[in-house]
């Protein structure tokens, strides 16, 4: 299914004017403070999200899961969504796919899909979390850092089959996420797991085509639960500077422990040049995989703070890679990620519009009270004609979410697909 641009257009109609309005008013007002407008648009218009080819049908929990109809049960399927969310907001330009959930049957096919949808390949991940049929090695006890060598070789073929399948697609990054850990005191010996892991990510490495990322994501808790292996930021940073320039630590918002402060890990990796990207998502508890937005924005603002930051002053940190992670219990998986993709342009559009030039000079003057009135300002002001401009100067939608409805896209990818269609993924 691929959504025609006309019927976007139409879908407008009705509130060109409207966001006209704004638009000017907004612009206006931003202008006499001295932002520049144009470089706000500018930036949102190359400010593409890769959407995660597991996050397209409904999720479960343990306790269950309540499925979607019209769900993509195909790769090719999967691209069209993403296609589809791309057409609308103008800020999904690409996929990111889970292997094994997602091996390509036809290559050249599925790159001809993408294409016809303006979509890249974005990272590639490994999934040495689950055991998959007549493979020799189990990965109950753990895959890079388990202590049986020829579990931790399986493990390694598989991620070196990961890149061989990324480089056909023109994906230029590998992210790798162990579950790997124990669940009891006394299960494993932390020194000789995190030495294996060491040791394996090395051999991984070694295969990194010269012009590819590795991305080592790291999560204190879940699926196991006393400790997790690659537990922390400060454990992924010290395998990836291990490992080499191409290894990057990757910050998934779900993967922190209660009231962590974020923005001051973005801060420090991308000072140290080793923050590769993100997962983003909301959470309230432990690793929910929430709407971006839906729960802390606040916080996703000054995430998007030090980023802006980073990204102003820390030429040593390669541009980061923007990806979403969610699972969908409840909500149309489509329309949850156009939720999170609105919360994620707007938190950066609002840090854009911060003065870091006063901040600086009100931090130099300790004048704390000044600092929180600058950033509040920005965090105040209501950017969305700003992210409507960008979509409407790109053929997207003003309204994502409203076009998306008005063109019944569900109730199409319905008809096309039945009711019982499940997608591969968490
Ligand atoms: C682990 C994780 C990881 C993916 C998986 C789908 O919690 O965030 O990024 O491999 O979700
Ligand atoms: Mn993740």
């Amino acid at each position: 299914m691929k959504i025609d641009k006309q019927h976007i257009e139409n879908s407008n109609r009705n509130s060109l004017e409207a966001h006209k309005d704004s638009f000017d008013y907004t612009a206006g007002q931003l202008t006499k403070k001295g932002v520049e407008v144009e470089n706000v648009i500018q930036k949102l218009t190359d400010f593409q999200v890769a959407i995660p080819s597991w996050a397209l049908g409904a999720g479960g929990t343990r306790f269950g899961r309540f499925g979607f109809q019209g769900e993509p049960s195909t790769l090719e399927q999967k691209i069209d969504d993403v296609g589809a969310i791309h057409a609308l907001t103008q800020t999904a330009g690409a996929i990111s796919l889970h292997i094994p959930w997602d091996v390509p049957e036809d290559y050249e096919a599925i790159k001809e899909v993408a294409q016809s949808h303006d979509i890249l390949f974005d990272a590639v991940n490994s999934n040495t979390f689950q055991d998959q049929k007549n493979a020799a090695e189990s990965y109950r006890h753990g895959s890079l850092s388990n202590i049986d060598e020829a579990v931790r070789q399986q493990a390694v073929e598989h991620n070196k089959e990961v890149i061989e399948i990324g480089n056909k697609l023109g994906s230029k990054s590998l992210t790798v996420w162990l579950a790997d850990g124990a669940s009891f005191p006394g299960q494993t010996n932390f020194q000789s797991a995190l030495q294996q892991t060491q040791k394996s990510l090395g051999e991984i490495y070694k295969t990194l085509p010269d012009d590819w990322k590795l991305f080592i994501e790291y999560k204190p808790y879940e699926p196991n639960f006393y400790s997790t292996v690659i537990q922390d930021w400060g454990t992924s940073f010290m395998l990836a500077n291990e490992c080499g320039e191409k290894a990057y630590t990757l910050v998934d918002l779900g993967h922190h422990l209660p009231n962590t402060n974020i923005e001051q890990i973005v801060s420090t990796l991308m000072l140290k040049g080793k923050l590769g990207g993100f997962h983003f998502n909301d959470s309230k508890y432990g690793d929910d995989d929430l709407t971006v937005g839906s729960v802390k924005p606040y916080a996703l603002f000054l995430i998007f703070n030090a980023l802006v930051y980073g990204m102003e002053n820390n030429p040593q940190n390669p541009y980061p890679a923007w990806m979403i992670d969610a699972s969908h219990n409840i909500k149309d998986p489509l329309e949850d990620i156009i939720q999170s993709l609105d919360a994620i342009q707007e938190a950066y559009a609002k840090a854009l519009l911060i003065d870091q030039n006063a901040l600086n000079e009100a931090q130099q003057a300790h004048d704390v009270v000044k600092c929180q009135e600058i950033l509040q300002d920005a965090y105040r002001t209501d950017v969305r004609p700003l992210l409507e401009k960008a979509r409407l100067e790109n053929g997207g939608a003003i309204h994502p979410l409203k076009a998306y409805r008005s063109l019944n896209i569900r109730k199409q990818l319905v008809s096309e697909r039945g009711t019982n269609s499940v997608a591969t993924g968490l």
